[in-house]
C-alpha cells in the first residue's frame, strides 16, 4: 500500500507521503482501495439475482468502511502514522455521500453490507442524486436547508458505458448508470450498488438555499433528493424521478436476465425484485408493460412479474403511504396507465374489500395496493409492526393473501455501528470471547458470562467515559460547546417528526428547569444531546426544533442552571455524527408513540455501543425489551393497543389532559411564557403550544407524566455505577440478535430463495 501511494502521489502532485495534503492523501486512498475492489474476484453469478430497488441508499462515508472491511485500517493507519498523518482525521476529507432521509436508506445501505459480507448474488439499485438531503444549518435558533453537493472529481462511483433511454410519453431522457464497489467484511468479491442518473443535470438550476425549477424535468430529475415533504409541486417531480429510477432499473433487469441466458419467461427464475417501500413501485406496471412489448401475453405478464417482486412496508403513519391523483400518473407516465387500470380491475375480481382497490372512488392510485396485489411477498421490518400490519392496517389484504406476510426485524451492519465507529469497545469484546462475533453475532452473547466480572464492568465504564471525551472535544470543535464526559449523556439522534416526540423530550428539560430552580439539584449533571433534521415543509418540526434550540441558549445563559442541564442539539445530523454520538451514549431516547415507529435502527446502533434505552413499547424496542428483561432496560407510556383504541374511540382529548393537570399545564405553558418568547419567535412557539393543546395526534400529554418518571428513575439508577455497567453489559450480549447478516439470511431463507 505505502508503495502505491508514493507513487500515485508522486505521479499526480509530485508530492510524497511526508509532503502531501489531506485531500491529496485522501484521493491516494480512494484510488487505491478502489483499484483494490476491481482487482477483487468477480461474483457466482449463478441462478437468482436480487435486486434490492430503492429511492435512497444512506451510505455515509466509505474510506475508512471499505479498509476495515477489506482488512486493510491497520496497515493505512501504520503506515500514516510514520509519516505523520493521522487516519481518522483523513476520513473526515471524505465529502459524505447523503442519498438517504432516514431510516430506510441507511437500512438499505446496511443490507448491501450485509449482502457482501454473505456473498449473496445481489445488487443495490437507486439514483445518483447531485445533491443529497440538504445541509442542515442552525442559526438564529432556527434550521436552515442548504444545498450539499457530495460528488467530486474523484468519487467512489465509476461511470459505466450503459445508459438506457426514458419516456414521460413523448419526452425522452437518457439515464446512465454509475456503479460503486460494496465491499463486504473480509469477504473474496464485491456487491454493486448501481445508481442511475439524468445524463444532463443542470446543476445550475439551484437557485437559492435549495430552491430549483421543479419544472425542468429534462434537467433536473437527479438533481436532489427528495426531503420527504408535502409541497405541491414538488410531488409531480416525485413521480418523474420515481419512474426515471424504475423504467431504467427494469430495463437493466431484462438486459442482464436475456445476457445470462434466461429467456424473460423464466425471470422469476433469474431475479427477485425488493422493493423498499412504495417508492419504486412502478417497476411493476413497468416490466409488465416491457414483457408485453416482447411479445409475452398480458395475462403471463402479470404472473411472471408478480413471481419475481416482494414489497417491504415501513411505516403506517397513515400520510406518509403513498397514493398519487390518477391524472398526474397520466400527465407523467400515460403509458403506465392502461396497465395499472388493468392490475385495478383486476384486483376487484380478486377481492371482495374497496379498501384493497388500487384506484378509489376518488381516483387515487394506492401504491402499496400495487405491490400486495401483485407481488409474491410483503414484509414488516419488526414483530409489533407486521403485527399490526396484518390485524389492523392490511388486515384485508391478510384475509386475502395470509401467505403472502412475513416479518423480517430490521437490522443494523456491525462492522459500521461498532467495530468502526467504537474500536476500543470491539478490542475489548474481542479480548473476551475471541473474534468469531464479527461474523456471527449471536455469540456476543458469550460476554454474559462475565456478568459479574468487575474487571470487564471497569473496562466498559472506562471506554464509555473515553468515547464521551472525545465527543466533548469533538463538539467543543464543531460548535465551540462545552459538555463535562461527567454528566449523563442522554440522547436522540433521529429524523425530526411528531410521532418520534421529541417535543416530549424537550418538555422533559423544561421540568429539570423548574426542577434546578427550586433547589432540586440532580444527582449528577445532563447533557441532553439532539441531532434531527425537519423536513422544510413541515412547519410544526421546525418549531419543535425551534423550541429545543430556545431552551438550549436558556439554559447555557443561567448559571443557576447551566452546571446542572445542558441542551445541545448539533448541526447538520448525518451518518459520520450518528458515528460519533452512539458510542458515547449513556441514554438511549426512543419514546415514539406505541404503534407509530416500525422499527427503529438506531434504537440497536445504541444498545450495541452499551448505551440503556428508555422508550415505549414501540417498533424493535419490543423485541429489545424481550431479549434484555426488565431490568435492562426503561419503559414507559400507554401501549400499542391502548393506542389505537383511543384513535378508534377518539379518546384522546389534548385540551382536557392540558386543562386538568396543572403540572402539564405548567410545563406546556412554559413554551409561551416570556424566558422562551424573549428568545424565539413567538408565531413559532404560539403554534406549537397551540398544536400541543389543542391536537396533539402523537399523544405527548398522554405519557408525559410517567416519562419523566421513568427517566428519574433512570437517572438515579445510573449512580450505581456497576450495576449499570451490567445493563450495559446486558445489552451488549444481547444485540447480536439485531446483526443484519441475521436479516439477510432470513430474507434469503424466507423470500428471496438465492
Ligand atoms: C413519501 C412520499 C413522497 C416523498 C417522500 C416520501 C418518503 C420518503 C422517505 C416517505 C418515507 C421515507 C422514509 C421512511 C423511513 O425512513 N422509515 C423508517 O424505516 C426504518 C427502516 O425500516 C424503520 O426503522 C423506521 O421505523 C421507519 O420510520
Amino acid at each position: 500500500m505505502e508503495e502505491y501511494l508514493q507513487f500515485f502521489l508522486n505521479e499526480h502532485f509530485s508530492k510524497n507521503l511526508d509532503s502531501c495534503t489531506s485531500e491529496q492523501l485522501y484521493e491516494a486512498l480512494l484510488c487505491f482501495v478502489k483499484d483494490r475492489t476491481q482487482s477483487m474476484k468477480p461474483r457466482k453469478e449463478k441462478g437468482r439475482k436480487l435486486y434490492y430497488i430503492s429511492a435512497e441508499f444512506l451510505i455515509g462515508r466509505l474510506l475508512g468502511n471499505n479498509l476495515l472491511n477489506l482488512g486493510l485500517y491497520e496497515e493505512a493507519q501504520k503506515i500514516l502514522e510514520k509519516h505523520g498523518k493521522n487516519l481518522s482525521q483523513l476520513e473526515e476529507t471524505e465529502p459524505e455521500p447523503s442519498l438517504g432521509n432516514g431510516g430506510l436508506g441507511r437500512l438499505a445501505a446496511c443490507f448491501l453490507d450485509s449482502i457482501a459480507t454473505l456473498g449473496l448474488y445481489g445488487d443495490g439499485i437507486g439514483l445518483n442524486y447531485h445533491f443529497g438531503l440538504f445541509r442542515q444549518y442552525l442559526s438564529n435558533n432556527k434550521q436552515e436547508e442548504h444545498p450539499d453537493k457530495w460528488i467530486q472529481p474523484q468519487s467512489w462511483l465509476k461511470k459505466t458505458e450503459t445508459v438506457f433511454p426514458v419516456y414521460f410519453g413523448t419526452t425522452e431522457v437518457q439515464a446512465r448508470l454509475y456503479e460503486l464497489n460494496v465491499t463486504g467484511y473480509h469477504s473474496e468479491s464485491c456487491a454493486k450498488l448501481r445508481l442511475f442518473d439524468l445524463e444532463q443535470v443542470e446543476e445550475k438550476l439551484v437557485k437559492q438555499g435549495i430552491n430549483f425549477d421543479k419544472t425542468d424535468i429534462e434537467h433536473n430529475l437527479t438533481l436532489f433528493l427528495y426531503p420527504d415533504d408535502s409541497d405541491e409541486e414538488g410531488r409531480l417531480l416525485r413521480i418523474y424521478q420515481q419512474y426515471f429510477l424504475v423504467s431504467a432499473a427494469a430495463q437493466l433487469m431484462i438486459q442482464e436476465t436475456k445476457n445470462r441466458g434466461y429467456s424473460l419467461e423464466e425471470l422469476s427464475k433469474a431475479a427477485v425484485i425488493q422493493i423498499n417501500d412504495t417508492h419504486p413501485t412502478m417497476i411493476i406496471p413497468e416490466l409488465i408493460r416491457l414483457l408485453t412489448e416482447e411479445g409475452i401475453n398480458l395475462d403471463r405478464a402479470v404472473r411472471i412479474v408478480s413471481e419475481t417482486c416482494a414489497y417491504t412496508n415501513h411505516t403506517i403513519l397513515a400520510e406518509a403511504l403513498e397514493k398519487w391523483p390518477l391524472s398526474y400518473l397520466e400527465q407523467v407516465v400515460p403509458q403506465l396507465v392502461p396497465i395499472i387500470e388493468h392490475l385495478d380491475k383486476r384486483a376487484k375480481v380478486i377481492s371482495p374489500y374497496q379498501k384493497t382497490d388500487i384506484i378509489d372512488l376518488n381516483h387515487q392510485v394506492h401504491m402499496a395496493h400495487i405491490d400486495i396485489h401483485y407481488g409474491f411477498s410483503v414484509n414488516g421490518v419488526a414483530k409489533l409492526h407486521t403485527d399490526i400490519l396484518k390485524s389492523s392496517e392490511l388486515s384485508e389484504f391478510y384475509q386475502l393473501y395470509p401467505k403472502k406476510f412475513h416479518n423480517e426485524t430490521n437490522g443494523i451492519t456491525f462492522r459500521r455501528w461498532l467495530m468502526l465507529c467504537n474500536p476500543k469497545l470491539s478490542e475489548l469484546i474481542t479480548a473476551y470471547i475471541g473474534e468469531g462475533w464479527k461474523q456471527d453475532a449471536q455469540q456476543l452473547e458469550k460476554l454474559t458470562n462475565w456478568i459479574d466480572d468487575d474487571c470487564l464492568l471497569s473496562a466498559l465504564q472506562k471506554i464509555k467515559q473515553e468515547n464521551k471525551i472525545k465527543l466533548a472535544r469533538e463538539l467543543e470543535k464543531k460548535s465551540g460547546i462545552c459538555i463535562s464526559a461527567d454528566s449523563i449523556y442522554d440522547i436522540q439522534i433521529k429524523r425530526l417528526h411528531e410521532y418520534k416526540r421529541q417535543q416530549m423530550n424537550a418538555l422533559y428539560a423544561i421540568w429539570k428547569y423548574f426542577e434546578i430552580k427550586k433547589g432540586n439539584l440532580p444527582l449528577r449533571p445532563i447533557t441532553m444531546i439532539f441531532g434531527a433534521k425537519a423536513a422544510p415543509a413541515y412547519t410544526i418540526a421546525k418549531d419543535i426544533i425551534h423550541l429545543i434550540l430556545c431552551l438550549q441558549e436558556l439554559f447555557a445563559n443561567d448559571p443557576q442552571v447551566s452546571p446542572y442541564l445542558k441542551i445541545v442539539m448539533v448541526e447538520n445530523y448525518n451518518v459520520s455524527y450518528a458515528e460519533k454520538l452512539i458510542p458515547a451514549c449513556d441514554i438511549s431516547e426512543q419514546i415514539s408513540l406505541a404503534s407509530k415507529e416500525a422499527s427503529g435502527t438506531g434504537n440497536m446502533k445504541m444498545m450495541l455501543n452499551g448505551a440503556v434505552t428508555l422508550g415505549t413499547m414501540d417498533g424493535a424496542n419490543v423485541e429489545i425489551y424481550d431479549l434484555v428483561g426488565d431490568e435492562n432496560i426503561y419503559i414507559f407510556g400507554k401501549s400499542s393497543k391502548e393506542v389505537m383504541n383511543l384513535y378508534e374511540t377518539k379518546g384522546y382529548h389534548a385540551g382536557k389532559m392540558y386543562a386538568a393537570d396543572k403540572e402539564i399545564g405548567r410545563l406546556v405553558d412554559f413554551i409561551i411564557s416570556k424566558e422562551v418568547i424573549n428568545l424565539g419567535n413567538p408565531i413559532s412557539l404560539f403554534r406549537l403550544y397551540k398544536e400541543l393543546i389543542s391536537k396533539d395526534w402523537f399523544m405527548t400529554l398522554l405519557d408525559l407524566k410517567e416519562y419523566i418518571a421513568v427517566k428519574e428513575k433512570m437517572l438515579c439508577d445510573y449512580e450505581n455505577r456497576r450495576a449499570w455497567s451490567q445493563k450495559m453489559l446486558s445489552n451488549i450480549a444481547k444485540a447480536g440478535y439485531f446483526s443484519a447478516d441475521r436479516t439477510i439470511e432470513r430474507y434469503n431463507r424466507e423470500i428471496w430463495k438465492i
